[in-house]
């Protein structure tokens, strides 16, 4: 199953790196997402390129690839550096690895709230860190900021607080620095794919994850066992929104400024789209009986000091600029 799939998603790409500037004179950019059609990234970016296509008379547009038919976000991301795929929604935490220096906002706690997270990405701090993806030598370019909202956790047995996390086997995204996050929170942090993780939970091979509402619901993580969702807003991670460096490099300085003021109007349309999935998506959840445990999260927040200590010391300065953003 996993090797049919692997053929088709290589299948897809072999057939679509041509379609970067098709013989009619039009540049066809494949943009992807992990999530499927109708999500708010997917259908914000989905925007992005009529707009596109609109403001340039039809001489560029994209051609979407949602739901990882274009293969899980980490190859995604892979593809993207060696400019297979042209336009990238993805999470920040698995660009993590590949740009070091945006690990600053994937720490846990580094937010105060949502609305914390959103005043720093539209702000100078958020166009620095764009600036770095772009000037690092990763091949991509950072074009906008879209939001993730907030993680928490979700589990087969009810969590209220670190100690029920023990000995529990909690999916993470690849980034060593959230295996260390979960850990600290007192469960055991194991790395692997989106895609893999429902299988996982009904396999047994973990007994949670952690995500927001939208994707728990759209990756049908709580049919396979995943029924409490404790409140622990331990991670607020930007999602982002990259151009492949190889694609950006042949776009003319208009094209390039056109690109940029078009990802920051998708960047806001994403917030609305966002704000009124994730009112949908739990009403959705407590309907399918999955239950919302409110907590005082302090003691995960205090739990994970040490992780903020060990990733955070290269960041002070910024952290600092950070956490005085009203
Ligand atoms: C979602 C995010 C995805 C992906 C996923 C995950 O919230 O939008 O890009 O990173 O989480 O947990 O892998």
């Amino acid at each position: 199953m996993n090797d049919r799939r692997t053929l088709i998603q290589a299948a897809v790409a072999a057939f679509t790196v041509g379609m970067l500037g098709t013989a009619s004179g039009q540049t066809v950019l494949k943009a992807a997402d992990v999530h499927p059609a109708g999500y708010p990234t997917v259908v914000a970016v989905e925007n992005m390129g009529k707009k596109l296509e609109a403001a340039t008379q039809g001489r560029m547009k994209f051609q979407m690839f949602p739901g990882s038919v274009l293969g899980a976000e980490k190859e995604m991301i892979e593809q993207t550096q060696v400019g297979a795929i042209q336009i990238l929604r993805t999470s920040l935490g698995p660009i993590g690895p590949v740009v070091p220096e945006v690990d600053v906002f994937n720490m846990p706690f580094v937010f105060r709230d949502i609305a914390h997270m959103r005043a720093v990405i539209d702000g100078p701090i958020g166009d620095e860190l764009l600036d770095k993806i772009s000037a690092s030598p990763a091949r991509m370019v950072g074009l906008a900021w879209m939001d993730g909202g907030s993680r928490s956790l979700y589990t087969k047995k009810p969590v209220r607080k670190p100690e029920d996390l023990k000995g529990q086997k909690i999916r993470m995204m690849g980034n060593p620095l959230f295996v260390d996050t979960m850990n600290a929170m007192g469960g055991n942090g194991i790395s692997m794919g989106y895609g893999e993780v429902f299988t996982a939970l009904q396999t047994g091979v973990v007994d949670g994850a952690e995500n927001n509402p939208p994707s728990l619901y759209t990756a049908n993580h709580f049919k396979a066992g995943a029924k409490y969702y404790t409140q622990t807003n331990h991670l607020i991670i930007p999602e982002v929104l990259v151009m492949s460096r190889v694609a950006w490099d042949k776009l003319s300085p208009a094209d390039q400024t056109l690109m940029k003021k078009l990802g920051r109007e998708a960047q806001l349309e994403q917030r609305a789209l966002w704000d009124k999935a994730v009112a949908d998506y739990t009403a959705k959840l407590k309907a399918e009986g999955v239950e919302f445990i409110a907590i005082d999260n302090r003691p995960f927040y205090e739990a994970t000091a040490p992780v903020r200590a060990k990733y955070g010391a290269k960041f002070a300065d910024l952290m600092k600029r950070i956490s005085e953003v009203k």
